[in-house]
């Protein structure tokens, strides 16, 4: 299969290209100027901004791939708060460019879309199945919705072969500390090195999350991108959910060093949703995927990733 990565250059994509070439897939993954793709495998590079509808056409019609994986975001919610224009932008017209140059290519190609387990916002639960109608929390979450909306119309209007995704709370090494576990993985490996008083700072403990390692959100992507059946959506998560607390034990018996825990303002977050986990029985039920790496293999990796930075 030829392969085309949209949105190559954050945390996600790297994963996601190494997963495809380990597939034996042929992969083309597109970034912006300024970013560098985290890979070392092979494949093929391009330079794109989504909101250029002209170039994402270009693109699609040169390359022509058997299945695109959307990733290119405005993924942060804070700056979603800050820039709503930018993020409106980037992930709704972002994705028009994306399905329009598809549509009018009349190519048969796939599409991924990467939506979000923020979608559901305050309607999300312990174990939340698809069919619960999202009620988005912020505007990144109302983007993606939006984007989920988008492929079904696509879907249903132009016969487009879609495929929705709203993966839930991943993890792993690479990603940034405005996440919790690497936030506190950040920490420990500040602390070890003395770079930190011996003082983990903390916001909300008692929020329950659904954590899954990158590297199986990946494995679910291409699962879907072979097995999905286009116009659906589909949740992709552990399943099951884990105070932050506990994730908080975790980090810190994977360290000697002795640290205390302070509650720290700044960190704190309004949260109206006490507990999220994902219904992932659709995605068992078409692809058999299940998630391979346990909580504690994840949080190994994210602190190694800090000690060694
Ligand atoms: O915002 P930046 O500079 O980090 O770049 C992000 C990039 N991106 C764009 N790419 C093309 N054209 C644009 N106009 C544009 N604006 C932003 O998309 C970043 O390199 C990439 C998305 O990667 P991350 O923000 O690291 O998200 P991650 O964790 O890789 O998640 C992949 C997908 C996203 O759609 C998330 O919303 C979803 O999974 O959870």
């Amino acid at each position: 299969m030829k392969a085309l990565v949209i949105g190559a250059g954050g945390f996600v994509g790297g994963y996601l290209i190494r997963e495809l070439v380990a597939r034996g897939h042929d992969v083309t993954a597109t970034k912006l100027p300024q970013e560098r793709i985290n890979s070392t495998e092979r494949y093929s590079e391009e330079l794109l901004d989504i909101l250029d509808a002209d170039a994402v056409a270009e693109v699609i019609d040169r390359v022509r791939p058997d299945c695109i994986f959307h990733l290119a975001a405005q993924s942060s919610v804070a700056l979603s708060w800050k820039a709503p224009a930018l993020t409106v932008d980037v992930n709704i017209k972002g994705t028009i460019n994306v399905l329009e140059a598809v549509r009018k290519s009349n190519a048969s190609a796939r599409v991924i879309l990467i939506g979000s387990g923020e979608e559901y916002g305050y309607a999300a639960s312990p174990c939340i199945g698809e069919d619960t109608a999202p009620q988005p929390a912020n505007v990144y979450a109302l983007t993606k919705h939006t984007q989920n909306m988008l492929g079904q119309l696509y879907c249903k209007s132009y016969g487009m072969d879609i495929v929705s995704v709203r993966a839930f709370n991943h993890i792993g090494a690479g990603q940034l500390p405005t996440f919790v576990a690497a936030d506190f993985c950040r920490q420990v490996a500040e602390i070890e090195a003395g770079r930190q008083p011996p003082v983990m700072r903390v916001g909300n403990l008692s929020a329950k999350r659904d954590f899954t390692d990158v590297r199986d959100i990946v494995r679910a992507y291409c699962d879907l991108a072979q097995h999905g059946i286009s116009g659906e959506t589909y949740n992709v998560g552990s399943g099951h959910s884990v105070e932050i607390s506990e994730l908080l034990e975790k980090i810190l018996s994977l360290s000697s060093v002795e640290i205390t825990v302070e509650n720290d303002p700044q960190r704190m977050r309004p949260s109206d949703i006490p507990e999220i986990s994902a219904d992932i029985s659709k995605l068992q039920r078409d692809t058999g995927w299940q998630p391979q790496i346990p909580l504690e293999g994840s949080l190994r990796c994210i602190l190694e990733h800090f000690r060694n930075k």
